[in-house]
C-alpha cells in the first residue's frame, strides 16, 4: 500500500473544476442516500457514485451510480477513486455506538482500519474528505450542557473513541500534509424513510412509527434522557454547505452542528399534540443508558455557526410534524 505519509510534499488539490466528482461510502445507510439525491441535483446524477456492500433496493440502483465498495479493501477503493476521477470523498461506512458494543472487533475493524485506507486515499489523490463524527465522541469527563468544540474527549464505546481517533487522524494530516479534511459532529439523526441501525439514538425514529401504528412505544432509555437531535434535512444541508465552504472561512476541521436536544418524555409530549393516545413505557436497557448518560445533552455549535453560516431550520415541533406527516404519506404510497 503505497502512502504520502514520509513525503514533505503537501496536498496541492487539482485546478478547480465545474463540479466535483463524489464517492459516498457506506451509501445505504441512514444518511447516503438522500445525500446522493441532493448532491445529484447540484452537481448531476452521474457525479455522485453511492456504494456500499450490500444490494441496493431496486429505487437505489435505478436513481443512479452504485458500486460496491468494501472499505477495507484498499486496492479496489484505489481503482474506483481513480478510475471515476473522485474528487470528493463522503466517509459514511461505520459501526454506531451500540452494534459497536456488541461487536468490538468488527467495530475498530470498520471504523478504525477502513479509516485508515479512506484517509491514505484522500491523501495520496488529493480528496476532499467529509468524515462525520458524532456525540459520542465525548464522554463522562466532558462537559455536557453544552459541549463545545474544543474539550476532554474521554468516550467510553469503541464508537466514540474510533470517531475521536478520526478526528485527530484528520486534523494530523490537515495540518502536516495539507489534506482537505472536513468533520461535523452529528447529534442524533431522525428521517421517516431510512433507519438508523443501531445507535443509541434510534428510540427517536422508533418513537414515531410506534405512534402511528400500534400506539404504544416501549422506550430503552429512562424518561428524562437529553440527547442532542436533529431532522436529517438539516443534517444533510449542513454536510453539504459545509463541502461547499471555502477553506479560508474554516478555523476548525470539526464542527459540532446543534438543532435541539429533547428527552424521550418531552417527544412523546410533542407527539400526543397530534396523537393523544400514544402510550410510552420505560425499560432502561444498561447498555444503551450508560451509554447516553456519558453523552452530551447539548452542543455549542457557535464556531460553525459563525464560520460557515449554519442555522438549522427544524425545532421540535417542526420534526414531530413533518416525521408524523411524512410517515403517513410513506405508508398510504406503499
Ligand atoms: C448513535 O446513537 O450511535 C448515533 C450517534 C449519535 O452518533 N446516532
Amino acid at each position: 500500500q503505497s502512502s504520502r505519509w514520509n513525503s514533505q510534499e503537501t496536498c496541492s488539490p487539482p485546478p478547480p473544476r465545474d463540479n466535483p466528482r463524489v464517492l459516498i461510502t457506506g451509501g445505504l445507510g441512514q444518511l447516503g442516500v438522500g445525500l446522493a439525491q441532493i448532491l445529484r441535483k447540484q452537481y448531476g446524477t452521474e457525479n455522485v457514485i453511492l456504494s456500499d456492500i450490500k444490494k441496493p433496493p431496486p429505487h437505489v440502483f435505478s436513481s443512479g451510480p452504485f458500486v460496491y465498495a468494501d472499505v477495507l479493501d484498499y486496492k479496489h477503493l484505489r481503482e474506483l477513486i481513480v478510475n471515476n476521477r473522485i474528487t470528493w470523498l463522503v466517509h459514511y461506512s461505520a459501526l454506531l455506538s451500540a452494534v459497536g458494543e456488541a461487536n468490538v472487533a468488527l467495530a475498530r475493524k470498520i471504523n478504525i482500519t477502513g479509516l485508515h485506507n479512506v484517509l491514505d486515499l484522500a491523501l495520496e489523490n488529493c480528496l476532499r474528505l467529509f468524515v462525520p463524527s458524532t456525540i459520542g465522541a465525548f464522554g463522562p469527563s466532558s462537559p455536557r450542557d453544552p459541549a463545545p468544540d474544543l474539550c476532554v474527549q474521554r468516550p467510553r464505546t469503541i464508537y466514540g473513541v474510533s470517531k475521536v481517533h478520526g478526528e485527530l487522524m484528520g486534523e494530523y494530516l490537515h495540518h502536516k500534509y495539507g489534506l482537505d479534511f472536513r468533520c461535523l459532529r452529528y447529534p442524533g439523526v431522525i428521517s421517516a424513510t431510512t433507519q438508523p441501525g443501531g445507535g443509541t439514538t434510534d428510540y427517536a425514529v422508533q418513537i414515531f412509527h410506534d405512534a402511528l401504528s400500534t400506539g404504544h412505544h416501549e422506550c430503552y432509555l429512562r424518561p428524562d434522557t437529553r440527547l442532542p437531535m436533529m431532522h436529517i434535512s438539516d443534517c444533510h444541508r449542513a454536510t453539504v454547505e459545509f463541502m461547499q465552504a471555502p477553506e479560508c472561512q474554516l478555523s476548525l476541521r470539526t464542527y459540532n452542528i446543534a438543532a435541539m436536544s429533547f428527552t424521550p418524555e418531552e417527544v412523546a409530549q410533542e407527539i400526543r399534540k397530534h396523537l393523544p393516545h400514544l402510550k410510552v413505557t420505560y425499560n432502561p436497557d444498561s447498555v444503551r443508558q450508560t451509554i447516553a448518560d456519558s453523552w452530551p445533552v447539548r452542543f455549542d455549535d457557535s464556531n460553525a455557526r459563525r464560520d460557515w453560516g449554519w442555522s438549522p431550520a427544524f425545532g421540535l415541533e417542526e420534526l414531530v410534524a413533518d416525521m408524523l406527516s411524512a410517515i403517513r404519506n410513506k405508508r398510504t404510497n406503499e
